[in-house]
């Protein structure tokens, strides 16, 4: 049949086969050099390898505006694939090929770059996590620092439409890409713009919070370290990251289990549990703290960030003193989850805002603040020193310095626990030997086998399909605050607005019967019981600010001590900044509880020297007491606005 068939073809008897397709050497459909038919783009996409001092080539897409003179380039450098950063969509629009929060630079002209870092997607050289800025941790040629530096020097000698004048900008880990190119920066190198980059992983960005370590992140090293483009994304047994996590034992025993103990960044992080000279050593915050500033930096943090809450505040914090002209630091704080401010930041979650507060700041305060830096001739533009989105009542509010100086300079002002799980501005009074029937503390059992979920379960993977791992944050803590594991404390209704512009500070006064223990402590606003507006709002937690600290680090984050069972000891630690307003006919709340889990790792409750090794026998149930007397009186620290609120801003 084979050879009959093959007869007739070779004879050309069936209709329509023409003969040119019976010749023996028939020219492939591909064309050798496929030209596409782009002339009407209204842009020109060009690739290059960029040679870096070391020889190394880095792949990068130049996107340039058709006919643009004199531009200025806008530049990131991404270990997520500078390709799918300039192909959203198959489009003669440059508008629509690049990420949507790039709308402002298409609208203004500007060249947009992408560049995969080394050893990324088409970048050549090897991959290191983070890669430490040169020094201790670092003895070679290169950095971050070099490659940007390398780049910039290529991009302005290369790319005949631009202005001489570059501009930084990234999210996250790109955003620690600016950070980093801030510590040696190219004259070229004209403004920087980093969103909340991650600066200090350990001081409570990424991978770290108050020394517990954040288990989730093992999707985000399984995806992006498995491969030189994007992995795979880590498997699951079953449905809720709870009891996947839970099942798998301590941090350890998940990356044996899981695979993750092949790559490199989590090991280190099972190396150095502790705030020990490896992370000082990498600390972005400390590193820029000491070098001079060079470049105008504009600091992007979110309120509600679930990833690097940390870094740019901390940044702005630790470099600001340098800024003598006042011309080099600027910080903006936005009421967006990680990255949400370039996007639509109309609302989070069922919180909503004061519009799309991610199209505002990035045409009404992003691009204007570039524009003076980077193009020629453009007017200076009104940034105000701080500009600081104020939840509650949502308003923008322009400050001089961050936290406000006066007239709405806060002040750290206790709020008490008190008894009847009440919450008071008024120091207690009452000492144990005053009442002796009536303890002066409150207590839980807090059980390793059955930690508090840190959200809603089932728990989904953090980048699965469904996930609300943007948002969380913002989700209603009503869900844990009648269980028998969390302390719940509130105010009545407030009859005055309460404003707070800072970072809150968790001061407990606390024993506990194991010899470590974690505690989390999160300051909450409960809305009225009825919201005409949204029902859903109707008595909601909303969290304003929340953290964890693990008891070994009590006294210090580099040198953990167990804690002696039984003895009542302070533990106190800083809260994520709030710039908020509890409204009258709200209250107040203070939850405290032992466990957020899995977003962090759980406390065995028994002293280990590494919690990421601890064994099976050493997680153990214990009771934690929370003093709520006049010699140890817990409390909450707040930031307190006492002047009237300053008109908005704009
Ligand atoms: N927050 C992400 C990150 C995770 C781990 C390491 C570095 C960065 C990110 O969004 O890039």
């Amino acid at each position: 049949m084979r050879k009959l068939t093959g007869c007739v073809l070779a004879l050309g008897l069936f209709a329509g086969v023409s003969p040119a397709m019976t010749a023996a050497a028939q020219p492939s459909d591909i064309p050798e050099h496929f030209q596409p038919a782009n002339a009407s783009f209204d842009y020109v996409k060009r690739e290059a390898m960029i040679p870096m001092r070391d020889g190394v080539k880095l792949h990068t897409v130049i996107v340039v505006p058709k006919g643009a003179k004199n531009a200025p380039i806008l530049l990131t450098r991404t270990p997520y694939g500078a390709n799918t950063e300039t192909s959203h969509a198959q489009s003669p629009h440059m508008r629509a090929i690049l990420p949507v929060g790039d709308d402002y630079a298409v609208e203004a002209g500007y060249i947009r770059v992408y560049q995969d870092v080394r050893g990324k997607y088409g970048s050549e050289g090897a991959y290191i996590n983070e890669r430490p800025l040169r020094g201790p941790l670092n003895t070679g040629p290169i950095d971050h620092a070099t490659d940007a530096f390398d780049t910039i020097d290529w991009l302005v000698k290369n790319t005949p439409e631009s202005n001489g004048k570059v501009g930084m900008i990234g999210v996250s880990y790109d955003g620690m890409m600016v950070l980093m190119a801030l510590a040696d920066p190219h004259p070229a190198l004209k403004a920087a713009v980093p969103i909340n980059p991650v600066a200090n992983t350990w001081k409570n960005d990424d991978d770290f919070h108050g020394g517990a370590f954040r288990l989730v992140g093992y999707d985000y090293y399984y995806t992006q370290d498995t491969e030189r483009a994007e992995g795979t994304d880590l498997w699951r047994p079953g449905y809720d990251d709870y009891d996947t996590f839970l099942a798998a034992g301590s941090a350890g025993d998940f990356m044996q289990r899981y695979g993750v103990s092949q790559l490199g960044y989590p090991r280190r992080m099972a190396d150095h549990p502790a705030y020990d000279a490896f992370w000082h050593a990498q600390a972005l915050d400390e590193i820029l703290a000491a070098r001079p500033l060079k470049t105008p930096t504009l600091y992007v943090s979110s309120l509600w960030d679930q990833e690097d809450i940390y870094g740019a505040l901390a940044t702005y914090l630790a470099t600001k003193p340098k800024d003598t002209t006042g011309e080099m630091d600027y910080l903006v704080l936005g009421p967006w989850s990680h990255g949400g401010a370039l996007r639509d930041g109309s609302e989070l979650g069922e919180i909503k805002f004061d519009g799309d507060t991610g199209y505002k700041f990035r045409h009404d305060i992003l691009l204007p603040w570039l524009n003076q830096r980077l193009k020629d001739g453009a007017p200076k533009a009104d940034t105000p020193p701080v500009l600081a989105y104020e939840t509650g009542v949502d308003k923008w509010r322009a400050y001089n310095a961050w936290p406000p100086t006066a007239p709405a300079a806060p002040t750290p002002t206790p709020l008490y626990l008190e008894a009847g799980f009440r919450l008071g501005f008024e120091k207690p009074r009452t000492s144990a030997a005053l009442f002796p029937g009536q303890p002066g503390f409150d207590d839980y059992i807090s059980d390793p086998a059955k930690p508090v979920p840190y959200r809603l379960r089932p728990i989904r993977p953090t980048y699965a399909e469904g996930s609300t791992w943007r948002e969380w944050l913002v989700d209603d803590q009503r869900l844990f605050s009648d269980r028998t594991d969390v302390l719940t404390y509130q105010t009545e209704p407030l009859t005055q607005p309460v404003e707070i512009a800072g970072a809150p500070v968790a001061n407990l006064y606390a024993s506990t019967t194991g010899t470590d223990v974690d505690f989390v402590v999160k300051l909450i606003d409960v809305y009225p019981d009825e919201e005409p507006a949204n029902s859903k709002l109707g008595g909601y937690q909303l969290a304003v600010s929340m953290d964890i600290l693990r008891g070994r680090y009590r006294k210090s984050f580099e040198k953990p001590e167990p804690i002696p069972p039984g003895r009542i000891e302070p533990y106190r630690f800083v809260l994520p900044t709030a710039h908020h307003v509890f409204r009258p006919g709200h209250r107040i709340m203070v939850q405290i509880q032992s466990s957020w889990f899995p977003l962090y790792d759980r406390n065995p409750q028994t002293y280990v020297s590494n919690i990421f090794f601890a064994k099976p026998a050493d997680y153990r149930k214990s009771t934690e007491r929370i003093y709520r007397t006049a010699g140890e009186a817990s409390y909450v620290e707040l930031p307190l606005v006492t002047a009237p609120a300053q008109a908005p801003a704009r």
